[in-house]
């Protein structure tokens, strides 16, 4: 990454770097994920909705060492879709698992070597180093699917609410583009410069004292701000581009309203050095496990295919 390129990220927030992967690597990536879609594990359906307010679900909550497979909050129990979406919904007919899936995470890179490659890879390391991040670890992973007509929309958000540290800054997401990202197909879209107004709420962990039950939930510490649209702009990306995102840059991303897919692989990177990750935060790994680290070799990567 050029020193014009590491400017372009300090001063907007987030920087495009196309070509990040070639054909063949984002193929490699892309079949994973058709991969995973087709070998869904469990029945349980577990959704995944930008925003919701709160939410109570052990499943998600012990996701951040798994592969774990979240569907689009418009399915219902027996995997139909409900009322309220179009397409298939009109019609009254069923639509296959895979096509409802909204997200797997949030450890692909421990558990799939092809992910764990691609986020533990030499350009991600050197993108790492020229930020000047000086203990860089990978803290999540996720598959997004955005499935044509039902990938739902990315309400807008900093990432440092989810994965926040002090200083929030130590968070650097990025972004990989499966498939040619359009306004049509749900590509992002930035507030550019947005990032140096500071973390604007969180998304915690707290006890739910009110059933007596002691039970984590996570939930807003306020509610969602109200965010001018003007202050956004597409950023339609051909496939194998990257987006470097950085943790307080407000980003969002609207429904695929077409009939082309827009798959993702996105993962965070957090800067161990300096920083203190909040135990407050959804995302915890269990007792004794740490984020994968980008400068050691002490950490168990996955073997190379
Ligand atoms: O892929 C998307 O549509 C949005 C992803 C995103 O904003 C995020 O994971 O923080």
């Amino acid at each position: 990454m050029s020193d014009t390129l590491v400017e372009k990220f300090l001063q907007d927030g987030f920087v495009i770097l196309e070509d990040f992967l070639n054909e063949e690597e984002v193929e490699e990536l892309r079949k994973a994920g058709e991969a995973l879609a087709e070998n869904i594990p469990d029945n349980d359906i577990h959704t995944f909705k930008s925003g919701e307010e709160k939410r109570k679900d052990q499943y998600f909550l012990d996701s951040a060492d798994k592969v774990s497979y979240f569907y689009e909050t418009s399915v219902t129990e027996n995997g139909n879709l409900d009322s309220n979406m179009n397409g298939d919904a009109e019609t009254g007919k069923t639509s296959a698992p895979r096509n409802l899936l909204n997200k797997v995470g949030h450890a692909l890179h421990k558990h799939h070597p092809v992910f764990g490659r691609v986020a533990s890879s030499t350009p991600v390391r050197e993108i790492c180093y020229r930020l000047g991040l000086e203990d860089p670890a990978i803290a999540q992973s996720m598959y997004i699917y955005k499935n044509p007509k039902i990938g739902g929309e990315v309400l807008p958000h900093q990432d440092a609410s989810y994965l926040y540290a002090e200083p929030p800054s130590a968070l650097v997401g990025f972004w990989i583009a499966l498939d040619d990202a359009t306004t049509k197909n749900g590509c992002l879209w930035f507030a550019s410069g947005s990032h140096k107004s500071g973390v604007h709420r969180r998304f915690m962990r707290t006890i739910d004292n009110t059933t007596g039950s002691n039970e984590v939930h996570l939930a807003y510490d306020s509610p969602a701000p109200s965010y001018p649209s003007s202050i956004f702009r597409p950023v339609p990306v051909k496939k194998g581009t990257c987006i470097v995102i950085h943790g307080l840059v407000l980003h969002k991303s609207d429904a695929n309203t077409s009939n082309d897919p827009r798959h993702a692989f996105t993962f965070h990177v957090l800067d161990q050095k300096g920083s203190k990750y909040s135990p407050s935060n959804w995302l915890q790994l269990p007792e004794g496990q740490s984020f994968v680290s980008l400068y050691s070799n002490k950490h168990n990567l996955p073997a190379s295919n």
